[in-house]
């Protein structure tokens, strides 16, 4: 017999754009937007009133000062956003010890424990969270992970949603197979083509027809779009990697790009390892790239220092191997084996 789990996902509104707002309140009721300093100029996040122009996260700056003639593009200040993080998480510890974070503004929370319900304690912590740090907080609250995280989004921003384990039926039917987590823009394309759109259409579909369109991640696709969902909330995972992967608003037609964008994005790894793992042992080097046709290849090498130009040897290899334009660009490091977990933090800037 399975017991029922509840499972708070919480996911900062806006987040970055909040933090700039709260420090700044002239900017309060303005549409503004994070970032958009770096090369390529992309934002990086915006606020609700900005999103209303149709500015949205990773638009060229170019294209959302067109919607947007009068938007106010702030530069990304990453130490305080991790401060409010922390501040954010200490509130989470007040209430369970089983908090998985995924990124600096979200979090799963398992309260199964607990004698309260999902939805009472979700208030709970939104608005300790705000009363603490002056920023707002969306949750979803469901019986796995799958659920609490799809949930989180429906009331955003400042809202909640809780799925009961008797309402995930009703909550799946409807839902768009992109929703789903794993389902990326190749895999619902393939399946747009057999027609099916929504999770229920792809419950008809049997084990076999999704092992052989699908391979292994089939499986787990079949009980995903029923809303089954077993993985744990994994709390302290010692981190095995670290990485920075960005996806491109235009895609990167030429190697030299590639290397421009490459090299932004070692600083910024540099950087984080300095704050969040200076005292762990490097143990491998790592670049991977997905193309514009979705295919993948990534390259690594042996090495403790993660010096530039290795990294750029490794772009090198992995670029040659395709001649289709760039859409995501990924480096990282892999640390030396430790005990424990497995976590793979991505820092998605
Ligand atoms: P999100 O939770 O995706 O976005 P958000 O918090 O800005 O807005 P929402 O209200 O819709 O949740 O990401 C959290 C923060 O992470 C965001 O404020 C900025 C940063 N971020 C990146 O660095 N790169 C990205 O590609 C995205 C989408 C976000
Ligand atoms: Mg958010």
């Amino acid at each position: 017999m399975k017991t029922t789990r509840r499972i708070i996902h919480i996911d900062m509104d806006c987040f970055y754009a909040a933090v700039e707002m709260r420090e700044r309140p002239e900017l309060e009721n303005r549409p503004l937007a994070v970032g958009g300093a770096s090369g390529r100029g992309v934002l990086t996040t915006c606020n609700y009133a900005a999103r209303e122009f149709g500015v949205h996260s990773a638009m060229p700056v170019f294209k959302a000062r067109e919607l947007c003639p009068q938007l106010v593009i702030v530069p990304v200040r990453f130490e305080l956003y991790r401060a409010a993080s922390e501040a954010v998480r200490a509130v989470f510890a007040r209430y369970t010890e089983m908090i998985e974070p995924l990124s600096l503004d979200e979090a799963y929370l398992d309260v199964s424990h607990l004698k309260r319900s999902g939805s009472e304690i979700a208030q709970e912590i939104r608005a300790a969270i705000q009363s603490e740090t002056e920023l707002t907080a969306s949750a979803g609250i469901g019986p796995n992970k799958l659920i609490a995280k799809i949930a989180s989004d429906w009331n955003k921003p400042n809202g909640q949603c809780v799925v009961a384990p008797s309402k995930v039926e009703l909550f799946m039917r409807e839902l768009s197979v992109q929703r789903i987590w794993g389902v990326g823009p190749k895999s619902s394309i393939r399946l747009a083509e057999h027609g099916i759109k929504t999770c229920a259409q792809l419950q008809t579909k049997d084990k076999t027809w999704l092992a052989q369109e699908f391979g292994s991640f089939g499986m787990e696709l079949y009980d995903l779009c029923r809303g089954i969902d077993e993985r744990p909330v994994e709390a302290n995972r010692i981190r095995k990697s670290l990485s920075n992967e960005q996806t491109f608003a235009k895609n990167l037609e030429s190697l030299g790009d590639c290397r421009e964008a490459l090299s932004r994005q070692h600083r910024e790894l540099v950087e984080e390892l300095r704050k969040n793992a200076p005292d762990r042992k490097i143990a491998k080097l790592l670049v991977k790239l997905k193309f514009s046709d979705f295919r993948r290849t990534s390259a690594e090498m042996s090495g403790q220092q993660p010096e530039l130009t290795r990294f750029h040897k490794l772009l090198d290899d992995a670029w040659g191997r395709s001649g289709e334009p760039v859409r995501l660009l990924g480096i990282g490091v892999r640390f030396a084996e430790s005990e424990g977990g497995s976590e793979q933090l991505e820092l998605g800037l």
